[in-house]
């Protein structure tokens, strides 16, 4: 259990410097005049009436002698949660930086002194690498230079023996050093709000969706959670999807909206953030086959970017062959078959692969006649190259047939699934009885696109249907992908139309599909 400990206050560092300096060049008030004086040798009585009222005036006024402290580039660090875990105490620390001075701070290094044998188990919006006692942060490309008089912020959660306080710390930038304050650390007050984000995640990951938290920083080792890490490949058995230690698992995870329209979100820092809000570890990259839906070769490219930046962000990924309006997937199945050749090349050796092969075959497209004999030749292309990454083939019906297909299953390979799709205000109990005949024959299920509102992917939201579906995948184990990554204005976006965001996601940002989704367990 997760129990916050709530640290007596003391107060925040407001980002003024007092107390601040750059190395080598404490400048004091008395330093101050003495240079001051050094310049007016020779000034008239009546300047030097001025300047001792000047300086009269700059003892009496707060404000006067706050203008006149150099401006600097200051770090503060405030603890904003702190738990137990495993008789270990963590903490989540929140940094700011505020670049005070006239120019750009780039290329900024933060070094903050931590005990020995502590764990950083998350980090946001900054590269860490540990070192001995040394945590070294760095800024990620969107925030690794500091305009002027502006400010970013990053975090970490830090796993000690005890409590843990951030006393020695400093910032780089270039050739210059600036020191930590000693007010640069900020303890939580009480009844200040503490971030439920990362409670979030411990309890959906640990309990609910069967992810872990690893915990493997050390020496130089970037810092970050890494389901992959925890659960190496996955495969099949009987129908539920299991870990590499052979235990049922389940991925909670968001698909793109093509990635024709919405590439934008495809990104490291975007990928880390969903992780870190919605507590997922999965992404699916939806690339549409039609022509008219936007496909083009090029955008083979951009799967790849988006499998590589999942990849290192510990996630599974699942390559999506988008087949929608070209409801029979033989109609491109020449390409598919390039497709997929060329992306079992790139990752057989692989473990966060999955290869979904046609999305949702629809307008009449048979199982038996259509399908079944396109999902063969396809599983024996990527085999060739291949041998065991999960395959999910799409069934009749926008993948809603599943029943049918469970009576006659493709024989013969293992690490095979079949997609069950559903949007929760259109489809009910009577997809739900699909789902439970075909699981009753032994078909391995995998929900690889739903959302909560109606299949047009707009319109109403449904939470009854919806907290029904979740608690069907749940009790089958059955995995889970929300369709879609975007602000377009329609109910299954997972962010605001208003949001443009492309990373660093909040709560805020979010639709109430992506409420809904965020709290899913
Ligand atoms: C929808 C998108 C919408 C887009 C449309 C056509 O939400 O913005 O205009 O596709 O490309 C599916 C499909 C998925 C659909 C979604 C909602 O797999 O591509 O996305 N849906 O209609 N199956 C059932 C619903």
């Amino acid at each position: 259990m997760l129990g916050i400990v709530v640290v007596v206050g003391v107060a925040f560092f407001a980002g003024k410097s007092a107390g601040i300096k750059e190395k080598g060049k404490n400048v004091t008030k008395e330093e101050k005049r003495g240079v001051e004086k050094e310049g007016e040798a020779g000034t008239t009585e009546q300047e030097k009436q001025k300047e001792s009222m000047s300086m009269a005036e700059e003892q009496n006024t707060e404000t006067q002698e706050q203008t006149e402290v150099p401006k600097e580039v200051v770090i503060s660090y405030k603890c904003s949660n702190t738990w137990e875990q495993e008789n270990m105490i963590c903490t989540q620390i929140d940094v700011t930086i505020v670049n005070e001075t006239k120019e750009e701070a780039k290329d900024w290094k933060a070094v903050l002194t931590i005990p020995e044998k502590s764990k950083i188990l998350q980090s946001w919006n900054a590269e860490l690498t540990v070192s001995g006692t040394t945590l070294t942060a760095k800024g990620v490309e969107y925030n690794n230079s500091i305009p002027a008089e502006s400010n970013i912020t990053y975090g970490f959660i830090i796993q000690t023996r005890e409590t843990f306080v951030p006393i020695k710390s400093m910032v780089k930038v270039g050739d210059k050093q600036y020191e930590m304050a000693p007010q640069g650390f900020h303890k939580q007050e009480a009844g200040e709000k503490t971030t439920e984000e990362h409670k979030t995640i411990e309890e959906t990951t640990e309990s609910q969706m069967g992810i872990e938290q690893t915990t493997e920083a050390g020496e130089g080792v970037m810092a970050v959670s890494n389901p992959i890490k925890a659960h190496g490949k996955l495969s099949v058995k009987g129908t539920t999807l299991t870990d590499a230690k052979g235990k049922p698992f389940r991925l909670k995870g968001i698909s793109t909206h093509g990635i024709a329209w919405f590439p934008q979100y495809i990104s490291r820092e975007s990928f880390a953030s969903l992780k870190k809000l919605f507590g997922i570890n999965a992404v699916r990259l939806a690339l549409y086959s039609d022509p008219n839906a936007g496909y083009t070769k090029e955008l083979h490219k951009k799967v790849r970017d988006g499998v590589e930046v999942a990849t290192k962000e510990g996630m599974y990924v699942i390559i999506d062959w988008h087949i929608l309006s070209d409801g029979n997937p033989n109609i491109y199945k020449e390409q598919a078959k390039e497709f997929f050749k060329e992306m079992a090349q790139a990752y057989k050796n692989q473990d966060n692969i999955i290869y979904e092969i046609c999305n949702e075959p629809n307008g009449g497209a048979a199982w038996e006649n259509d399908i079944k004999p396109y999902a063969v030749e396809l599983i024996s292309i990527i085999r060739k190259i291949d041998k065991d990454a999960v395959i999910i083939v799409g069934t009749p019906n926008w993948s809603q047939d599943v029943d049918i297909v469970a009576q006659s299953p493709i024989t013969g390979e293992k690490n095979i699934m079949y997609a069950l799709h559903f949007y929760a205000a259109t489809h009910k109990e009577d997809l739900r009885s699909k789902g439970e005949a075909a699981l009753k024959k032994g078909l391995p299920l995998f929900v690889s696109e739903f959302s909560i509102c109606e299949a047009s992917g707009n319109g109403n939201l449904d939470y009854n249907s919806a907290d029904a579906w979740a608690a069907f995948c749940k009790s089958n184990n059955i995995s889970m992908m929300a369709w879609n990554l975007s602000n377009k204005a329609e109910a299954s976006s997972l962010l605001k139309p208003s949001c443009s965001k492309v990373n660093s996601y909040q709560e805020s940002d979010l639709s109430d599909a992506g409420l809904w989704f965020k709290n899913l367990r």
